[in-house]
């Protein structure tokens, strides 16, 4: 068997999706996502450039020597570019060999350890009390676990993550913000302040059972991480998320001799090598690793194993950043995991979306249930695909209020 030709798409309703197709001499294709948010015509031309010329001609049943070839034989190896274009190589072949086993991916890593995965939305919110009605949105639609930010009086932007309409799909669909960020202000003692009690209110207004997730979008100093994640511990959050920067690892320690809260960090890894420490040292309780962006299945894999030594469960990114195609790859490994966690949950169910890439996964009840169709379970399709384009876009800039520059 050989793959005999491979193309890349960049472009979605939007968002700029990369997708990779590899075609092989047997009819067979499989299909990745490389999309590297607001950077996507770089893992494009990666594959372009260099990967693609030397997949040609390959047996891609050996996803395992593929691999390695492309990461080792790399020579500069990880980074989120290499890494992204990788992961989307071997979601392809991943999904090339379930389709030759006429499978569903997950009964090649195992079978099914649970029915669905338990999914948490972002409800979002400029301030509490919206954020109230936001969380109330998706408790309606049977969500069980939100992710909740607002924006914090006093403070001109929050940075992340709030839409006036309470409802953060919105806000990526419309956002291609161009080439030169947006320029936005953080203030930690406002912060430090108000979300602490923020928190609490919405806690003693939904009450105990509702899974509430916060991410602090690596804003704080390790000092100031510990203080806050004391200050949380009576909201019982499912999880804090990046706390600190993650490049840091060592400051997780001041954190953890202070409190129990539970710590989610990862969605920024590029490989087993960036979480290694962090999960060795049981200093996080959920590894936000994405398919994508870790390089795929093969490696993601490993990084699950590796976390269930460890009391680690999973809690997959999947911002709008990822196709259905990296959503769909996460998904069977979450009812595989026997150290699943949760999976973050915004993909963009729009007519369009699905169009794009149709598939037979289900969301319902805060739930996914996955496609029993052989492979990955997404397709993609390439009429569609003609529709759209390249539209640059940015993350937003961060500053202190004195102009010092700040983490987004
Ligand atoms: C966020 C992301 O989903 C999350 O937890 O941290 O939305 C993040 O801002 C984007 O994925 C950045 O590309
Ligand atoms: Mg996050």
């Amino acid at each position: 068997m050989k793959i005999t030709e491979a193309n890349v798409f960049v472009g979605g309703p939007g968002k700029n999706y990369v997708t990779l197709k590899l075609m092989t001499d047997q009819g067979i294709y499989g299909l990745g996502d490389a999309t590297l948010n607001n950077r996507e015509t770089l893992p494009a031309a990666y594959l372009n450039d260099y990967l693609i010329p030397n997949l040609i001609g390959r047996d891609p049943r050996n996803s395992e020597d593929i691999w390695q070839y492309f990461y080792r034989g790399a020579y500069f190896r990880r980074g989120p570019i290499a890494m992204a274009a990788l992961g989307a190589v071997d979601m392809a072949l991943w999904d090339i060999k379930a389709k030759l086993a006429n499978l569903p991916l997950y009964q090649l890593l195992g079978g099914k350890s649970r029915e669905a995965a338990l999914l948490y939305a972002h409800a979002t919110g400029p301030d509490l009390n919206s954020l109230m009605d936001s969380i109330d949105f998706y408790r309606e639609q049977g969500y069980s676990a939100v992710r909740v930010q607002c924006g914090i009086p006093g403070m001109p932007t929050t940075g992340y993550g709030v839409d006036s309409q309470g409802d953060s799909n919105r806000q990526y669909i419309t956002d291609f913000s161009g080439i030169h960020p947006r320029e936005e202000i953080w203030d930690t003692d406002l912060y430090m302040r108000y979300m602490p009690d923020a928190l609490m209110r919405i806690r003693e207004h939904f009450g105990p059972e509702l899974k509430l997730l916060h991410d602090v979008h690596h804003r704080l100093l390790p000092r100031e991480a510990a203080e806050f994640a004391k200050s949380v511990e009576p909201v019982k959050l499912f999880w804090l998320e990046d706390p600190t920067p993650a490049e840091d690892q060592n400051a997780l320690k001041l954190l953890r001799q202070h409190s129990t809260v539970p710590i989610a960090i990862g969605e920024v890894f590029n490989s087993i090598w960036d979480c290694k420490e962090l999960i060795e040292n049981e200093l996080i309780d959920f590894i936000r690793v994405a398919v994508t962006y870790a390089g795929g299945i093969t490696p993601v894999k490993r990084i699950v194993d590796l976390a269930a030594l460890h009391h680690v469960r999973t809690g997959f990114h999947g911002a709008p950043s990822h196709s259905p195609l990296c959503m769909a790859a996460q998904a069977h490994l979450n009812v595989w995991a026997p150290n699943f966690g949760i999976q973050e949950y915004l993909t963009l169910n729009t007519p369009e979306c699905d169009a794009l890439f149709p598939s037979q996964h289900r969301v319902a009840g805060g739930l996914h249930y996955i496609s029993d169709a052989p492979g990955l379970g997404v397709d993609f399709d390439e009429n569609e695909a003609k529709r759209y384009s390249y539209q640059p876009g940015s993350h937003p800039i961060v500053r202190l209020r004195d102009g010092t520059l700040w983490n987004y």
